[in-house]
């Protein structure tokens, strides 16, 4: 039975209705001209510490953003500020220029590159004389055209409702004036101006489901702790190649698609390492700048595989224009989900595109060159992980009374074993354990730290 879904609420939306523009055309509702890209003015500002390289690197970002959820950059503005305006982001005389660009290029919607408040956007409306949008409404908008899984889906719709929420008052306008584009379609956006309760019910419905899905998975990720196998997660910014690495490794056949965050569901696959070790590696969702705090918040029990990973494989592209950017991003979301522990390996994929990885190396000690799509380099990964694992474990002997198969099946189960002799006080048995599995078995352990 599938836990999201059937609820006595009606659903507020259509979650698996796809974008309204360009590619994604194919598939019309009838309701929205799909013929049409949206044409879109950006706006940066920066404001300190940040510099202005770092607000064009950005707002390069944003177009790439507004690119993949079916619109067309038509023009960019930059500010630079103390600080933010109150009442309108940038401020008033900005705004009018921003306005006069607008009508000259033709721009339909214009979005800024950090969080408008409800105010900001609505006040924004009025000067602009079309719709304000803000990074965060154009990542949602990409997550819900990418969303299929009843959990993604499920994800998704909460973190855009969440967003909207706030915003009610103007959306509903906005939407019975223009019914439809970036930021208005997807989860709720045929309904957004019943009843704020019945949303808020949605909401509470929708962490209910997601609170059930997540003992599911709980329960898998139990399962399979129960086996000796490590868990290995993939992470890294959008676009790097994880879901290539993994089915590079695993042939899985997962979708890896040049297009920001096209994997959105964690997918698990068993790998063997050369040393004959099986592992659990999971490819999940990829991170960006300014991920918006909603779907942090509501991928929370996705992200939960990157927290109880024994080791994450950081994936990052190397031909990237900003490589060190795009790891710090990487390594201050892993912190905010908790994971800033997990051991890391770091990947620079993408060396067909830019050989020249030298300087990275030298920079990440430990690092790997690969790439994924030719597959140059994956046999030093696969050689890297054991590595790595295996130092994160300890050579031991043990000896187990020969009453004590429980003993002896939890030292196959938890451990590698390499040798198991049988002699007159029972078996024994040389074995590679991590700390915790050391513990637990210390009653029998008889030598540590042992030589290979
Ligand atoms: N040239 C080259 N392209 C690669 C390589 N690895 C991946 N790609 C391409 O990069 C694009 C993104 O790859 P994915 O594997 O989907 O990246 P991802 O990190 O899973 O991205 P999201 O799931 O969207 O966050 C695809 O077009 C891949 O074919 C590589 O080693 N070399
Ligand atoms: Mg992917």
């Amino acid at each position: 039975m599938c836990p999201v879904g059937d609820s006595n609420d009606e659903p507020v939306y259509d979650a698996g209705h796809r974008g309204a523009f360009g590619e994604y055309g194919g598939e019309s509702s009838g309701l929205i001209d799909r013929t049409f890209r949206e044409r879109i003015v950006l706006v940066g500002v920066t404001m300190p510490p940040g510099n202005s390289d770092e607000t064009d690197a950005s707002l390069d970002e944003l177009a790439l953003l507004v690119d993949t959820a079916g619109a067309d950059e038509v023009g960019r503005v930059h500010q630079k500020r103390q600080s933010p305006d109150a009442a309108t982001f940038i401020g008033k005389g900005k705004a009018d220029e921003v306005r006069e660009l607008s009508v000259t290029v033709d721009s339909d919607t214009v979005v800024f590159d950090d969080e408008l408040s409800p105010a900001q956007q609505a006040n924004l409306e009025k000067i602009l004389g079309r719709s304000a949008l803000d990074r965060t409404a154009v990542i949602l908008d990409i997550f819900a055209q990418n969303a299929s899984s009843t959990e993604g889906k499920a994800q998704v719709e909460l973190a855009q409702l969440k967003y909207r929420l706030p915003r009610l008052k103007g959306m509903g306008r906005k939407l019975s004036q223009q019914g439809g584009g970036i930021g208005t379609r997807g989860p709720g956006e045929t309904q957004l101006e019943v009843d704020r309760r019945r949303l808020v019910r949605r909401v509470h419905k929708l962490e209910d489901d997601l609170r059930k899905l997540e003992k599911n998975r709980a329960t898998q990720s139990k399962a399979r702790r129960r086996t000796s196998n490590r868990a290995v997660s993939l992470v890294g910014y959008t676009n790097a190649g994880k879901s290539t690495v993994l089915n590079r490794l695993t042939s899985a056949g997962v979708l890896a698609e040049d297009r920001l965050f096209a994997t959105l569901d964690a997918t698990t696959r068993k790998l063997q390492l050369p040393g004959g070790e099986m592992v659990f590696l999971t490819d999940t969702v990829g991170f960006v700048r300014k991920l918006p705090t909603q779907l942090v918040e509501a991928f929370k029990s996705t992200l939960d595989v990157v927290i109880d990973a024994d080791l994450l494989l950081h994936v990052v592209d190397a031909s990237a224009p900003d490589v060190h950017g795009n790891i710090t991003t990487v390594r201050n979301l892993l912190r905010e989900i908790g994971a800033e522990d997990v051991p890391e390996l770091m990947i620079f994929n993408k060396t067909d595109l830019n050989p020249d990885v030298e300087n990275l190396l030298r920079r990440y000690p430990g690092a790997v060159a690969m790439s994924a799509r030719t597959g140059e380099g994956s046999e030093d990964l696969l050689d890297a992980v054991g590595d790595r694992l295996r130092s994160m474990t300890e050579l031991v002997e043990l000896s187990v009374p020969f009453d004590r198969g429980d003993v002896l099946a939890r030292i196959h189960r938890e451990g590698k074993v390499l040798t198991e002799v049988a002699d007159e006080a029972g078996f024994r048995i040389r074995a590679r354990l991590d700390p915790d599995s050391k513990g637990r078995l210390r009653e029998w352990v008889t030598a540590e730290g042992v030589e290979a």
